[in-house]
Order: structure tokens, then sequence, then C-alpha cells
């Protein structure tokens, strides 16, 4: 396939590079895309140097598949585009993610709705995907009324100038200077921030309501009540998430553990020892996999389930998950 990567010098396009070449994915020819402030400067491919391209002057009709991850507007404008030219384009901007015509994939969870698509394929926000992976299958088992969630996200969900901000404060703070602040809403080295992406009118922020939208669209259930606090940490690579779970019928959590034992791309890690759960530094980050540990009953309430779930919000939470779709409609040609 001709590929071309839209977003190519951002943190989920750099990842997406790694990721095609780690998973031998079929690439003929790439075409690494972005703005004009980095057209001409280079990304490495397979041990080749590559040109960046300009995303306004390409030609979307050499190429089969577009991954896009340069924003919401630029997907809004070029994926049509795209499409047009007769490219397939799997978009991980929240742009489509919410409109019925477009499917919203994880597939490990609901690769059923590929077969719908009609030339863009979204995908779904990082907390969304690695929630979903770790709850279908207690959800095929038991069922699921309620969802109560918390999330620790790395600034890497922000992009690269958020991960240059939490470096720069650290390395300032450390030295006795007066932290910059120019990308997060507040200082967030040495901090924790209840806030990412915008305010709703209801007062949750958007990225609380995607993980409300997505998670019912994904396991097509409208009925599914989800209470989301999205909570940015001093945390590079790796988003973390305390998850509490009110189940239809009851569930132990020696089932559960058996239950994600043998689920596609989850990994149980849930010693009752010192260390033995995931986090998001020592076990997600670089790695594939949706980690799942502190599983336990809530001694608070009946058919209650706490999990606390890590993953790399950059691999599984974007590029990784935007491969295994694009891998997935190679299958299906
Ligand atoms: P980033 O590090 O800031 O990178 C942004 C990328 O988009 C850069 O390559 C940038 O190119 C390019 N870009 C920006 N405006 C452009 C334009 N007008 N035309 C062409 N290219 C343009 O951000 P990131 O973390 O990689 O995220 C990129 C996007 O992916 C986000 O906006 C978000 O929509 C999506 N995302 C999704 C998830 C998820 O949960 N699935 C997670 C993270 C991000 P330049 O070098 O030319 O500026
Ligand atoms: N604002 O793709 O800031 O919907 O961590 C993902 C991550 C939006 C998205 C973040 C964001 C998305 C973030």
């Amino acid at each position: 396939m001709n590929v071309a990567v839209v977003g190519a010098t951002g943190a989920v396009g750099e990842a997406m590079l790694s990721i095609l070449e780690q998973r031998n994915f079929p690439v003929n020819e790439i075409f690494p895309l972005a703005s004009s402030r980095s057209a001409g400067k280079s990304v490495v491919f397979n041990g080749r140097s590559l040109e960046v391209g300009r995303l306004d002057e390409f030609d979307f009709s050499t190429v089969e598949l577009g991954l896009f991850s340069a924003g919401g507007s630029v997907s809004a404008e070029y994926a049509p585009k795209a499409t047009a030219a007769g490219c397939i384009v799997v978009d991980n901007t929240s742009y489509f993610r919410n409109d019925p015509e477009i499917p919203l994939i994880v597939p490990e969870v609901n690769l059923h709705a590929l077969d719908q698509h009609q030339g863009i394929i979204a995908n779904p926000n990082c907390s969304t995907i690695q929630m979903v992976v770790a709850l279908k299958p207690i959800y095929d088992a038991v069922g699921i009324h309620r969802i109560n969630v918390a999330t620790y996200q790395a600034v890497s969900g922000a992009g690269r100038r958020a991960i240059e901000e939490l470096a720069g404060q650290t390395a300032a703070l450390l030295n006795g200077k007066k932290p910059a602040i120019e990308v997060m809403p507040k200082q967030i080295a040495f901090n924790v921030i209840p806030e990412i992406d915008s305010f709703q009118d209801n007062g949750y922020t958007r990225e609380e309501m995607k993980m409300v939208w997505e998670t019912r669209k994904i396991l097509e259930d409208d009925t599914l009540m989800i209470n989301p606090t999205a909570v940015r940490v001093p945390v590079f690579y790796g988003h973390s998430e305390a998850v509490h779970l009110e189940t239809r019928d009851p569930v132990t959590a020696a089932e559960v553990r058996q239950l994600l034992s043998v689920a596609p791309g989850v990994t149980v890690i849930d010693d009752h020892t010192p260390g033995g759960y995931p986090t998001a530094v020592t076990e997600a980050a670089k790695q594939d996999g949706v980690f799942v540990g502190r599983i336990r009953e809530d001694i608070s309430c009946d058919r209650g389930i706490n999990l606390w779930i890590v993953s790399d919000n950059v691999r599984k939470g974007a590029a990784l998950n935007s491969i295994q779709i694009s891998e997935a409609l190679l299958d299906r040609m």
C-alpha cells in the first residue's frame, strides 16, 4: 500500500511511523505530511530519511491509506478530499467520532462495525480505548449498568509542546526558576490538573464527555451510565484509570480476573504484594497492551467491581489502534 501519514512530525505521527515499521505493515511508498512549518524537515522510516511534505500540496490519489493525526480542523478539511480521491482515511481526531455514519473502532471490541465504513474510520479517544478493551469481556459476561472513572492522563496526549512543557517546567523548578506556563492550563510539573479539553455546559470537560459518547457508541448501548473525571498528571507516556463498575449480574473479583486473563489485548498484573500492579511508566509505556490490576469487589456497593487500567496513550490510545484498524482493512481487501 501507499500510505500518507498526516501529522507525521507530531507525537502520534512519529509513533505511527515506528509502529508501521515494527509490524511490517505492507508499505510500498510512504508520504510523511505536515504543515508548511515542518515541510522540508526529515523523519526516519525503515532506516531511511524521508522529507516531510506539505499536506496542502499533496495529491491523495497517489495513496490507498491516509493515517490522520493533525487535529480536528485538518481532518474536517482534508479527510473528505482524501476519500474523494479514493483514499481510505483512518482518523485519530475527535472530528468524526460521533457521526453515526462513521464507524468508531477498537479492533478487540467492535471490529464488526468496520464493515459499514464509507471511506472514513474514526479512532476513539485514548482514555476510551484502554477502558473499553478491559471492560468488553465483563460487559459480555455480566453486563455493566454504570461506570465511574477517574483518569490520570499523561502530557503526551496533548502533543509535543505539552511534553516539552512538562520537561521544561520540571528542569526550571529544580533549578529554582519560575516555570513557563503556555500549553497546560496551570503548572503541570509536580501538580495534578482536573481539566482536559474544553468545559461543556454541564460542567464536565469535553475529554470527560468523549468517554461517555464514545463508550456508548463502541459498546452499542445508550443505556450505559458513565461518570468520568479526566485529570492530567505529570507523566510523559501512559494513561492510568481508576474504574468503578456496577454490573448487571453479580460477579466476583476472581471471576473478573479470569475473564481478563484470556481477553485479547489485556495483561493482568494483580498480585496482592507490594508493586504487584501495573503502572504507566514501569509496565505500559512503549508497550502495546492494556494492563489491569487492583481488581477487587467494591465494599460499598453490591455488584460493584474496581479496576486499575493503564496503557500507552500514544500507542494503543492512538497510533497502534489506528494501525490495527488499517490491518483489519487490509484483511478485508
Ligand atoms: P502534536 O504533537 O502537536 O502534532 C501535531 C501534528 O499535526 C504535527 O505533525 C503538525 O505538523 C501537524 N499539523 C498541525 N496543523 C497542521 C496543518 N494545518 N496542516 C498539516 N499538518 C498540521 O499533536 P499529536 O499529539 O501528535 O496529536 C495530533 C492530533 O491527533 C490531535 O490534534 C488529536 O486530534 C489527535 N490525537 C488523538 C488521540 C487519541 O486519543 N486517539 C491522542 C492524541 C492525539 P507541524 O510540525 O507542521 O506543526
Ligand atoms: N485534548 O483525540 O489533551 O480527542 O490528552 C486526545 C487527547 C484530545 C482526542 C489530550 C485531547 C484527544 C487529548
